[in-house]
């Protein structure tokens, strides 16, 4: 048997849970005020728009939509960024954001086979396993001073200041996953001189974009990174942005250093997603095409997602308040300052054991918690659990 996905695998232990109070704090999904999974009216109506349009499923291309990759390149990008005007970027319709990774893994093993991976510590797990897939060592550079509950800067630029040329370094570009933690504008600067400055191979991960402080905002270091000259791999998916989590909806951008190159790039990404699964699937693709080229959709889009951020933000502060309130002298005041969908609440292992074994209160063993599971209705049950354990 192999070892479950340690977040998946809550899931499946939530399922089985018979509690009618279970709340599931595990999974990087967002709910609604209902605890449901919404469905966006702008997606109703894209797809609608999709199915009277009645559209045969010939294979797509290779990388996907010509329109979908223009759009989620300039989501990224921005209007005006200059290596995109240039023609120096290319960007394909890949399975989600882990798809994204995947090629860009697949591609760099052929480019660079000698290099090595450095992962936040900590990271997604997936980001571990998708790299060791690909047949690279992964190592970690130091991210998290949980004695802060902030970046331990000093420590991750030691790394990026020692690892050797050519190193690849995976970032999350916003709302990391799994602690809430990001970098300041500044801080950013410093780690993409040093980048630079090392010769390494950024690879940025761009998963919550807009879960943050709005799509520009959470978009800045993609695009000073893109403003830097070398190579830049990002990888963006439309998961949770559009809520379309089953439709497999990313991307992957890699910037060249000129167009001649940027058709080499995309030659070879060819190659590898036509070894992995051909080519991508049409559905999801053609809504979010649909919503992002109408400026109606786009507005309402930019409009509920910027609901679903604030919705978070509103349980985030409310978390702090009820478990101050609960158990004064406790400050949880940097919960309400991480971004993004993740906490790492500082609840120990045995906490996380108890929540879930006394309350059916799933969280990763980490003590990550889904904040965009919390609502109306189960924050107070949240908060008298977490109080109970922390005591
Ligand atoms: N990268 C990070 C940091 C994530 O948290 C996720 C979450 O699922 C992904 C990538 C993958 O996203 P997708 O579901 O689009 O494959
Ligand atoms: O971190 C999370 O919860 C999300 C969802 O193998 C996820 O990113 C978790 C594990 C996994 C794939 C997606």
């Amino acid at each position: 048997m192999a070892p479950r996905d340690p977040i998946l695998g809550l899931n499946e232990l939530f399922n089985a849970d018979k509690n009618p109070a279970k709340v599931n704090l595990g999974v990087g999904v967002y709910y609604d005020d209902t605890g449901k999974v919404p469905l966006l009216e702008c997606v109703r109506l894209a797809e609608r728009q999709v199915l009277e349009q009645a559209s045969p499923r010939n294979y797509l291309p290779i990388d996907g939509l010509p329109a979908y990759d223009r759009m989620a390149q300039t989501l990224v990008f921005g209007a005006d960024n200059s290596a995109a005007n240039e023609g120096r970027v290319v960007t394909l319709q890949t399975l989600g954001g882990t798809g994204a990774l995947k090629v860009g893994a697949d591609f760099l093993r052929r480019i660079v086979p000698g290099a090595q991976v450095w992962i936040s510590n900590p990271s997604w797990e997936n980001h571990r396993a998708l790299f060791e897939s690909a047949g690279f060592t992964v190592n970690t550079y130091p991210y998290y001073d949980p004695s802060t509950h902030g970046v331990d800067f000093p420590g991750m630029m030691k790394a990026l200041n020692e690892m050797p040329a050519h190193s690849i370094v995976v970032l999350h570009a916003c709302c990391h996953n799994p602690t809430g933690v990001d970098l300041t504008t500044q801080q950013w600067d410093e780690v993409i001189a040093a980048v630079r400055k090392r010769a390494l191979i950024p690879f940025l991960d761009i998963a919550y974009q807009g879960f943050g402080e709005g799509l520009d905002a959470d978009a800045l270091a993609v695009r000073r990174f893109a403003g830097s000259e070398g190579p830049l791999f990002v990888s963006s998916s439309f998961s949770k942005s559009f809520s379309l989590y089953g439709e497999r909806v990313g991307a992957l951008s890699v910037v060249t250093a000129s167009s001649d190159e940027a058709a080499r790039v995309l030659s070879q990404l060819k190659r590898v997603v036509r070894t992995n699964y051909s080519n991508p699937p049409t559905h999801g693709g053609r809504i979010v095409t649909s919503v992002l080229t109408s400026p109606d959709l786009r507005a309402l889009w930019e409009q509920e997602l910027g609901q679903m951020r604030e919705r978070i933000r509103t349980m985030r502060n409310q978390l702090v308040e009820k478990i101050h309130a609960r158990v004064p002298g406790t400050d949880l005041s940097f919960v309400a300052r991480q971004r993004g969908m993740f906490s790492y609440s500082g609840l120990s292992k045995e906490a996380v054991r108890r929540l879930r074994e006394e309350f059916s209160v799933y969280a990763v063993d980490t003590g990550r918690i889904c904040v965009a599971a919390l609502n109306s209705r189960n924050i107070d049950y949240v908060a008298d659990a977490i109080a109970q354990v922390i005591r």
